[in-house]
């Protein structure tokens, strides 16, 4: 029980998300929509630049500011939108079981996709054409990161 208290204690200091167990099957539920709504959210900042990396869309440096600044305050609210453990309940998802097994490894990648992030907003901020390409791709490569781990598709 004191060990307990110290580590919830500790893990509130550390402002880390502490993982929590659905309780309800509408409780998962729910959770879930509201974990599918950030990655749709993420989904639809990323889709313009994507398009602009491949080219078939012309680099916007406004639009790559913007987005890469939602794409921050998006991977900011990762770890506390994932934190809901759903595996209990009969829930339509592509959450691999680990993903609450790994958590701490989840919000170093959340923490990872911000940076990435930052950066793409300072090189669009800088209009330093020659880097929107490569800083793109590292937001993509970060998004795939954690697909390959933790996404079953
Ligand atoms: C996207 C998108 C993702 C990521 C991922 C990167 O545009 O919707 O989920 O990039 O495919 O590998």
């Amino acid at each position: 029980m004191k060990r307990t208290i110290l580590f919830l204690l500790l893990a509130g200091v550390l402002g880390s998300a502490s993982a929590e167990v659905a309780t309800s099957d509408k409780h998962a539920k729910t959770a879930t929509t509201y974990r599918q709504s950030v990655f749709q959210l993420l989904r639809s900042n990323m889709a313009p630049l994507g398009g602009m990396a491949k080219g078939v869309l012309p680099y916007d440096a406004e639009v790559m500011q913007t987005n890469a600044l939602r794409m921050q305050q998006l991977a900011e609210m990762l770890p506390d939108y994932l934190q809901t453990d759903t595996r209990k309940f009969d829930v339509d998802t592509d959450a691999k079981p680990q993903l609450w097994d790994n958590f701490a490894d989840v919000e170093k990648k959340a923490e990872a996709l911000k940076a990435a992030a930052m950066k793409l907003e300072q090189v669009a901020k800088a209009m330093d054409e020659s880097a929107y390409r490569a800083a793109i791709g590292d937001v993509g490569a970060s998004c795939k990161s954690c697909h390959d781990e933790y996404k079953a598709d």
